[in-house]
């Protein structure tokens, strides 16, 4: 029996997402205090069966919808997130930065902040926007808005700046490219279309891949891991059902990730981002051997023979792609390509992904993504059994094409304009990829930085071909940052350059927001403190778990701790001190925000808002013919001119006429995908002289024990040993796996520490020596949390983002590389390390937290 002292509220647990909240979870509370965390009981307020909970029948087995929601270990830790010891408190000012004397920007990550008080704050932050405006134009003010965090709606984590500046009537956005896709973005859409998404159409696979999919193909996919940041465990349990029927599984990439770990019938290690040779080896099997389905490369695509003849070594290139000559670039042997590429055309294969692994985030990689899509076509897409399907993400876009999971009859949404995320493009913005190179170098509108696409995830292919610019015509450069985002240097490409441009004179003044001091927090003049979800009252969707799909309240689980202030509330703050509070705001309270959530909720027709705050939650029933729903690609499989794509010619483009005409000159990213290992831009190549000075392929993943930037404190995370790895000196280093060979290479062991470095600087990690990553590859994961050595050159807390690629992923394709890269690794002595560098070897560590608070504030 509970205690009857103990609140339960509703929270949505997902860390990824704008807005939409997966991992429905119960939270308890006791004096003030989260005591448990717990899965939510579908069939607490209801009677299940009302809702008709699926079913998955096939080959004699059954799958069935949970009756709780499927949270992840990162819900029950979020408590710990609560009261880290970084929780910002009450507004911060970098102590030697006076706004009406010296600056100081070379000493930001360097001088200590102060308190103030919020009215000191917001004064300063108003009177800076004014002189910026009257000194330079609203367009030098950058508003970095675009993150992944807790999945508040009303109290918006992110993008409520630009709400306040659309009232002012000018900015300059940071435009964040299709991260977690890049290589479907600017690759695969330009041979299957597939507008907004770019990715393929996966309604009902989960059905027809259990009825129909012989091998499943993992391809750079994690079911173990990736599902937890924001889907929840059904992917997990699904496939542990897959092997009970008979479903083989087989694992490519470099790493024996956690899903591969669970589930693989077999793992075929891969060099990183040389996936685009291992394709077109296969292909050329096919070819030879004859197995491949010309009827519907004849009837279904335009261009084959372009990449026939690549394959075939018939072109300029004169290099027949063979499992040979693929074998020492990939890493996988000829026999074992030959052996899946056999296996392949004898049975019905899959590919299964999260989002596409970090291969589709390296260095070109549309190359690889355009090639999946080939592959494919070669034994027909579309043809039951035969799809691509992904994981995660489902019914982002509302759209029952990129449903895996049994549909559900009515999808609850919440309009995204109504979240704070900006979904509109604004006169002026530059890609997130781009900041630190707009920042450093010397634009201005008549000699301006220019590139392709708004490149904001879910715009139309043909975007892509607009050439923009910054500054604008008329504008000036930028003067101020405004962040609400404060991860650019963890989570970017060269996040080594973003703190030199953090540091640079140009930039007057940097405010963030943000809960906890970390990361580019260290970097900024102002900080507002913000509260975390457990802290206000919102609403919020579940409509990407996979088994039913809710609305909930969320009722305000604990008072905001210090002074902090919800993000919403933070930005209005500022807004009141222009003058613009009430068109901020539009006029409505917190509750008639959550009402109106309410309203335009899809659902609303369910129940009164009065009984739907009493129940709690509101569940949607599964559709009444799910099973009938159209299957991946299947209408176009059977019907290709009725059911055309959204490419040119309605067919897959394997030869985009497009591309030819717009980008002529492009040979990283020509008309037909090819395996490009180096070129102008890129040397992450283990065939580039490059290599013999950095001789690693790292694999920087998403990471096991985060979400992204999100969770590096959690202190029940950090004991484990595939979280941290602790050093001789008790510090917790950020884990780098080694292969055994590698290790005896380099004369290290698991617990010592590494430097992981190239020309981009330095990053250290703790030593994890395992067969579960393949020789000449190593592999630590993203989004660590920072801990400056020098600033811009070196850190101890594991950040490999600051040594990635500064240069986007080709030339007209301005997206990340973020992993695939080049490092060389060395064996440090870190008491040597600290005797070169005291005063960062000394900083304190709250309960064993990479960075406490303390290092940074003069309390
Ligand atoms: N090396 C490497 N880099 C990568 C990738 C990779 O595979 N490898 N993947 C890329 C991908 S796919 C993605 S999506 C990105 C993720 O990059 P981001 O989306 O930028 O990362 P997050 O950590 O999810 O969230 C951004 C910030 O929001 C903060 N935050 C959370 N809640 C709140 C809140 O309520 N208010 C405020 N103000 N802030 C909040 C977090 O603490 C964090 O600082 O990383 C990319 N970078
Ligand atoms: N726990 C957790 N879950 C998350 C997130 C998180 O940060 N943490 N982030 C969420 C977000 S925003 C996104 S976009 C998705 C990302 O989902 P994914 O894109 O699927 O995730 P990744 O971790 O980048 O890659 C998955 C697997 O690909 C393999 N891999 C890496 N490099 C290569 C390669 O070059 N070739 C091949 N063949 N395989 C490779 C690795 O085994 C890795 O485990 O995850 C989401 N879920
Ligand atoms: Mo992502």
């Amino acid at each position: 029996m509970l205690n009857k002292d103990v609140k339960t509220v509703y929270k949505g647990t997902g860390l990824c997402s704008f807005g939409v909240g997966a991992n429905l979870a119960e939270i308890d509370v006791k004096d003030g205090k989260v005591v448990r965390t717990r899965p939510a009981r579908y069939d607490k307020a209801y009677d299940l069966e009302q809702f008709r909970p699926w079913t998955i029948k096939a080959r004699g087995g059954e799958f069935k919808a949970s009756t709780k929601s499927e949270i992840p270990p990162f819900a029950i830790g979020y408590k710990k997130r609560i009261t880290s010891p970084n929780r910002i408190l009450y507004p911060l000012k970098r102590e030697d930065w006076d706004p009406n004397g010296e600056r100081n920007p070379q000493n930001r990550g360097k001088s200590k902040f102060v308190r103030i008080s919020w009215d000191e704050a917001t004064d300063i932050i108003a009177s800076e926007i004014r002189r910026i405006e009257k000194e330079y134009g609203l367009e030098s003010v950058l508003l970095q808005c675009d993150g992944h965090g807790e999945t508040k709606v009303v109290h918006a984590a992110h993008g409520c700046n630009t709400r306040l500046f659309n009232q002012l009537g000018g900015f300059t956005m940071q435009a964040r490219q299709p991260d977690s896709w890049e290589g479907w973005y600017w690759g695969a859409k330009h041979v299957w279309g597939q507008d907004p998404v770019g990715q393929a159409d996966m309604g009902n696979l989960l059905l027809d891949i259990a009825e129909n999919t012989d091998m499943l193909v993992f391809w750079g996919c994690d079911m173990e891991t990736t599902p937890w940041g924001w889907g929840g465990q059904l992917p997990s349990r699904y496939c542990n059902w897959l092997s009970d029927i008979g479903v083989k599984q087989i694992y490519i990439c470099p790493d024996v990730n956690y899903g591969c770990a669970a589930h693989n019938d077999k793992w075929i290690p891969v060099f990183p981002n040389t996936d685009a040779a291992l394709h077109l080896a296969i292909m050329y099997t096919w070819l030879v051997e004859d197995t491949w389905n010309k009827e519907y490369i004849e009837t279904h695509a335009v261009g084959f023979e372009y990449l026939k003849k690549y394959i075939l070594g018939e072109d300029e290139d004169k290099t027949p792609k063979t499992p040979k000559w693929a074998e020492p670039i990939c890493g996988v042997p000829a026999r074992t390509i030959k052996a899946l590429a056999r296996q392949w055309a004898k049975t019905k294969a899959s590919i299964a992904h999260c989002n596409g692994g970090s291969l589709i985030r390296s260095t070109y990689s549309h190359e690889p993504a355009r090639l999946e899509v080939c592959l494919m076509a070669m034994q027909g897409l579309g043809e039951r059994g035969r799809n691509i399907v992904k994981f995660i993400e489902w019914n982002f876009y509302g759209m029952d094409s990129q449903m895996p999971a049994p549909r559900s009859e009515i999808v609850p949404t919440l309009d995204p304009a109504y979240r704070g995320f900006n979904f509109v493009q604004p006169a002026s913005f530059i890609p997130k990829t781009l900041i630190p190179k707009a920042i450093l170098g010397d634009y201005t509108d008549e000699n301006p930085l220019k590139w392709q696409g708004f490149t904001l995830a879910g715009w139309p292919r043909w975007d892509q071909f607009i050439e923009y610019q910054y500054p604008i015509p008329g504008a000036k450069e930028l003067h101020m940052i405004w962040t609400d985002t404060p991860c650019w240097t963890t989570c970017w490409n060269g996040g080594n350059s973003m703190i030199e441009a953090l540091r640079s004179e140009k930039i007057q003044t940097v405010v963030a927001q943000h809960p906890w001091l970390e990361n580019d927090c260290l970097y900024a003049d102002l900080i507002l403190p913000i509260n975390t979800k457990y802290e206000e009252n919102d609403i919020g969707v579940d409509n990407v778990g996979g088994n039913f799909c809710t609305l909930y309240m969320e009722d305000k689980a604990i008072e905001p701790l210090g002074e902090s202030k919800s993000d919403w509330e933070a930005v209005g703050e500022v807004a009141r001190k222009l003058g613009v509070y009430d068109a901020y705001v539009e006029g409505k309270t917190e509750e008639e925000w959550i009402r109106f959530g309410f309203e335009n909720s899809n659902v609303q027709h369910l129940m009164s808002f009065e009984e739907f705050k009493e129940k709690g939650y509101i569940i949607t029933p599964t559709a009444e013919n799910w099973e009938e729903g159209t299957r991946g690609f299947e209408n176009f499989y059977n019907d290709p001119e009725e059911y055309a794509l959204n490419t040119p010619t309605g067919k897959l483009e394997i030869y985009s006429e497009e591309l030819a005409n717009n980008f002529p000159d492009d040979d990283e990213r020509g008309p037909y995908p090819k395996f490009i290992p180096f070129g102008d831009r890129h040397q992450e190549s283990r065939l580039h002289p490059r290599s013999e000075k950095y001789p690693y392929l790292i694999v920087s993943n998403h990471p096991r024990w985060r979400v992204h930037a999100n969770m590096d404190d959690v202190t029940w995370f950090r004991e484990i040993e595939t979280c941290k790895v602790v050093g001789p000196d008790g510090y917790q280093y950020e884990p780098v796996w080694i292969n055994p060979k590698d290790a005896e290479k380099l004369g290290v062991k698991s617990g010592d520490v590494v430097k992981v470095f190239n020309d981009r600087g330095w990053t250290l990690g703790g030593v994890y020596v395992t067969e579960r990553i393949m020789p000449e590859v190593v592999l630590q994961d993203h989004g660590a949390r920072l801990d400056p050595i020098e600033p811009g050159i070196s850190d101890r807390g594991g950040v490999n983002n600051l040594i990635c690629p500064t240069e986007t992923t080709s030339k007209n394709a301005p997206g990340e590389c973020t992993s695939g890269f080049l490092v060389g690794i060395e064996k440090v002595d870190v008491f040597a390390l600290a005797r070169q560098y005291p005063e960062v070897f000394s900083r304190k560590y709250d309960q064993g937290i990479g960075v406490s608070i303390e290092n940074y504030v003069k309390l």
